[in-house]
C-alpha cells in the first residue's frame, strides 16, 4: 500500500517538471522577440510577437499587420511587402506604428528584417 502511493507521487511530480519546462521553453521565444503585431490600428486585437530576421510571418499572419510596437531586444523594424524581404518596404520603425496605413502599409506585412 505504502509502496503504491509513492510511486503515484513519483509519476505526478515527474509530469508536473516536465510541463512547467515546457511552458517555460514555450513562453521564452516570443518574449524575446521584440515586434509586436496587431490585427487594426490603435494596438487592437493582438496578432503575435515576431523577431527581426522573420522571412516570412507565415499564412496565419500574411497581410493582416495593421500596427506594431517595436521592444527590446529587437532594435527596429523594417516591413517588406514579400517573403525573403522583398516588394515595397518601409523605413526603420524604432519604437512602433499605430497606424501602418499612414505609411501605406496597412495588411501588407509578409517579412520583417
Ligand atoms: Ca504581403
Amino acid at each position: 500500500m505504502f509502496k503504491k502511493s509513492l510511486l503515484k507521487k513519483v509519476a505526478a511530480t515527474a509530469a508536473t517538471t516536465a510541463l512547467l519546462a515546457g511552458g517555460a521553453l514555450l513562453a521564452a521565444t516570443p518574449a524575446q522577440a521584440g515586434i509586436q503585431t496587431w490585427r487594426y490600428a490603435d494596438y487592437k486585437t493582438y496578432l503575435t510577437d515576431f523577431g527581426t530576421g522573420t522571412s516570412y510571418v507565415g499564412d496565419s499572419y500574411d497581410n493582416l499587420t495593421s500596427s506594431i510596437k517595436v521592444t527590446s531586444p529587437a532594435n527596429y523594424a523594417v516591413l517588406y511587402q514579400n517573403r525573403d524581404y522583398g516588394g515595397a518596404k518601409t523605413g526603420k520603425f524604432y519604437t512602433g506604428a499605430p497606424n501602418l496605413a499612414q505609411w501605406n502599409f496597412d495588411n501588407m506585412t509578409s517579412s520583417i528584417g
